[in-house]
């Protein structure tokens, strides 16, 4: 089997309500759809966050780069492919736009390996796979202050299924972040779990002073609490306090992961799809994380991430939103907390055509 085209297709769909967190404010997202074509009339797909039109323009170069090296190679063979681009890439730096294009081509390559052998990519990668794992809602609860609204989005998570919800957090205050978390539990309800999300809004000392007042929440984890890079920072928090921290979603490769393993600046992983090397990266940083006794838990892409967080051993959480919902023909199935594993062939997922041509990207 050889691969013989890439199509790439930017599309940008409205977020209602936008993305507001520590890392910004989106009204729309932007994504760039791949598809991966065989000679053998197989397809496989994959998707990139792009964040606006000119970071699809950025990504639709770097796809393009990669296509002396796709184009042709045995689509099967992961390993080889990753190589041949990893070399490719080398003058381009293997950080940023580079590893994700990469991401997108080696993800879209497990969806035709998976679909080739007649089973969903959990088994590819693991015979003994489970058929559900537990998720939380990651729809919203963004940094707002009506509490009211925030109470009723939770309320209306537990309705959908939901045992536990993702909020974000980092307001001017922590007393702020605090009444949001009591409406946020009250909307969930008993018995529910509670993430937060800082989005790297932190200094260092803020974030002494937050992990102080919210380590008695015993929330079941804060995320991104400092800068990306600041690894440093994070091994501090993750010494100092009880809870856990989330870390690894702007993470580059499992090089990025080693350093965040080694220096102990995680006490769970979030390795993100396509920052860091699609299928195949993830699968390298969630065996890192295993031979260290550490949790992985997947981020955005609940469509593909269901089958890798199902099929490790160390796969905790299926980050869950339906951001991307309209794009797709089939749904993801939620009841009591846990997500359900599509045992269609492959990812199990297939663009809605129609969806796609109207969200086209114009402005790319
Ligand atoms: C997040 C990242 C990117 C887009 C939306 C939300 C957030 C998360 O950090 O972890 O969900
Ligand atoms: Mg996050």
């Amino acid at each position: 089997m050889k691969i013989s085209a890439i199509r790439c297709r930017p599309v940008s769909v409205p977020m209602n309500p936008p993305i507001v967190s520590r890392s910004g404010r989106f009204d729309a997202m932007t994504y760039v759809l791949v598809d991966v074509a065989t000679d053998e009339g197989l397809t496989g797909i994959s998707y990139l966050w792009s964040f606006s039109s000119n970071g699809s323009r950025g990504l639709l170069a770097a796809l393009a780069e990669l296509n002396s090296v796709a184009m042709g190679a045995d689509p099967a063979d992961t390993d080889a492919l990753w190589a041949a681009m990893w070399k490719k890439m080398a003058q381009w730096g293997h950080y940023g736009l580079s590893i994700i294009a990469m991401s997108a081509i080696d993800t879209a390559c497990w969806d035709i390996k998976a679909r080739a052998a007649g089973v969903p990519v959990s088994k590819l990668l693991n015979a003994g796979s489970r058929d559900s794992v537990d998720t939380y809602y990651s729809g919203g609860l963004w940094l707002v202050d009506d509490l009211d609204a925030l109470r009723d989005e939770a309320a209306r998570a537990r309705k959908q299924g939901f045992l536990a919800a993702k909020m974000r957090i980092g307001r001017d205050s922590l007393d702020e972040d605090l009444e949001a978390i009591e409406a946020v539990r009250q909307g969930l309800g008993d018995g529910a779990g509670l993430m937060a999300d800082a989005n790297s809004g932190w200094t260092l000392s803020r974030a002494r002073s937050a992990f102080t007042g919210l380590d008695p929440q015993q929330l079941a984890w804060i995320e991104d609490p400092l800068a990306q890079d600041d690894f440093a920072g994070h091994a501090a928090l993750a010494e100092e306090f009880d809870t856990p921290v989330m870390f690894g979603e702007k993470a580059y490769g499992l090089l990025e992961f080693e350093r965040i393993v080694a220096l102990a600046a995680a006490d769970h992983l979030m390795p993100d799809l396509q920052r860091v090397g699609g299928v195949s990266g993830w699968q390298a940083v969630q065996q890192l994380a295993a031979g260290h006794g550490l949790p992985v838990s997947s981020h955005l892409f609940p469509e593909f991430n269901v089958q890798l967080v199902a099929s490790a051993s160390n796969g905790r959480y299926v980050e869950c939103m339906d951001w991307c919902a309209a794009l797709f023909n089939e749904r993801l199935d939620v009841e009591a907390g846990r997500i359900s594993v599509p045992q269609r062939p492959g990812f199990g997922f297939s663009w809605n055509e129609d969806s796609v041509e109207r969200f086209r990207d114009a402005g790319v």
